[in-house]
């Protein structure tokens, strides 16, 4: 039997998760299940390159395993674990930060946008952050990694590593592809839509989270920043509001931006807003109340992380082994 191809992401516990990170990354974990051999963790360790408060932390990170296992998907068929709990995840960045260049971190752009955000901690870890996601993504081999379209420099840079590493010593490492979806990949603030829409946005109204309440969805939608021209049109230069909201509409609906537009015709955006609200409402709801049931089962949440982190260990820790010899290691 050919073994199926390897799909792996991840996603920092560092805020709730939001409708961008629902859209751009997890929703297409989930549709993909049956095809790949699929890892997806809470990365609790690229989370601490921010200040965090360790209860929060730690609820964060119970939270977001319920949220994925209530977003389809199914612990028997992927394996869900937590990036802290397979040590092989920082063995193997600190041999991968002796392989990637100062230059290199230097022009990430979310190095870059999170040292203007904290500027009081630009600790080391947040500079080497990119060696940790390469560590995270070649450990296991993936063919595959699914993420929204701010995470392609570092997917990009992880391809770049594993090149220089297999140029030296032969082939150690798979060569991983970015999954980046067409529509979804870059979801924008509803207050600010020049802005993408992220978890540490200091705007409440700005941000969507997955398992925000009905009415706390709709009021968000009510709010979002449209323009003057009345009408519900697909230019994301000109018109950032009204396009971000027809590229959520499109998510939750499968409708194109055509039969949108037409739908749409000739009524106001108090109607569109309002529609979109709707949907994102239904796309959600099922979402929250799953979660919420999960998390009342604690000792199965602890039974799905903790066979995760043995199996992602076992796959895990022959990669490492494999690195290890290869750059003049003594074997125990
Ligand atoms: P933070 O604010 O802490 O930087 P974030 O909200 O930007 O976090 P991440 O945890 O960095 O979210 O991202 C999780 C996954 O979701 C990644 O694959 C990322 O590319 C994707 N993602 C995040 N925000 C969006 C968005 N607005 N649109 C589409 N995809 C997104
Ligand atoms: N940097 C990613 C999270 C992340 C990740 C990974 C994604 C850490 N390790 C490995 C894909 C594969 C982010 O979303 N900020």
């Amino acid at each position: 039997m050919e073994e199926k191809k390897r799909m792996l992401s991840g996603i920092q516990p560092s805020g709730e998760l939001t409708l961008g990170s629902y859209l751009g990354a997890i929703r297409n974990w989930a549709e993909r299940a049956d095809e790949f051999d699929c890892y997806y963790f809470m990365a609790d360790m690229h989370t601490i390159t921010v200040r965090q408060t360790p209860a929060d932390l730690r609820r964060r990170t119970i939270t977001q395993l319920a949220a994925y296992i209530a977003c389809g998907l199914d612990p028997e068929k992927n394996t869900l674990f937590i990036q802290s709990h397979v040590p092989q995840h920082a063995q193997l960045a600190w041999v991968l930060n002796c392989y990637t260049m100062f230059g290199e971190l230097s022009r990430m752009t979310q190095f870059k946008a999170k040292s203007a955000q904290h500027a009081e901690n630009i600790n080391a870890g947040l500079f080497t952050y990119p060696a940790l996601m390469a560590a995270d993504i070649l450990l296991y081999q993936a063919d595959m990694v699914p993420v929204g379209e701010d995470q392609k420099q570092h997917c990009e840079l992880t391809r770049d590593i594993a090149e220089r590493f297999n140029g030296i010593y032969g082939d150690v490492f798979k060569i991983p592809e970015p999954y980046i979806p067409k529509v979804g990949a870059r979801i924008m603030s509803l207050s600010t839509p020049t802005n993408k829409m992220s978890k540490s946005d200091t705007d409440p109204n700005g941000c969507v989270y997955l398992l925000d309440k009905p009415e706390v969805l709709a009021r968000k939608f009510k709010r979002a920043v449209t323009d003057s021209e009345m009408s519900v049109r697909f230019d994301p230069v000109n018109k950032p509001g009204i396009s971000n909201l027809m590229q959520i509409y499109s998510c939750a609906t499968g409708r194109d931006y055509a039969a949108i537009e037409q739908e749409f015709a000739g009524q106001g955006y108090g109607t569109f807003k309002t529609a979109v609200g709707d949907a994102v409402i239904e796309m959600c709801r099922p979402i929250r109340e799953e979660t919420d049931r999960l998390l009342a089962d604690k000792a199965y949440l602890q039974s799905v992380y903790t066979n995760g982190a043995d199996k992602a260990a076992s796959i895990a820790n022959k990669t490492l082994r494999k690195v290890y010899k290869k750059v003049g290691f003594v074997q125990r």
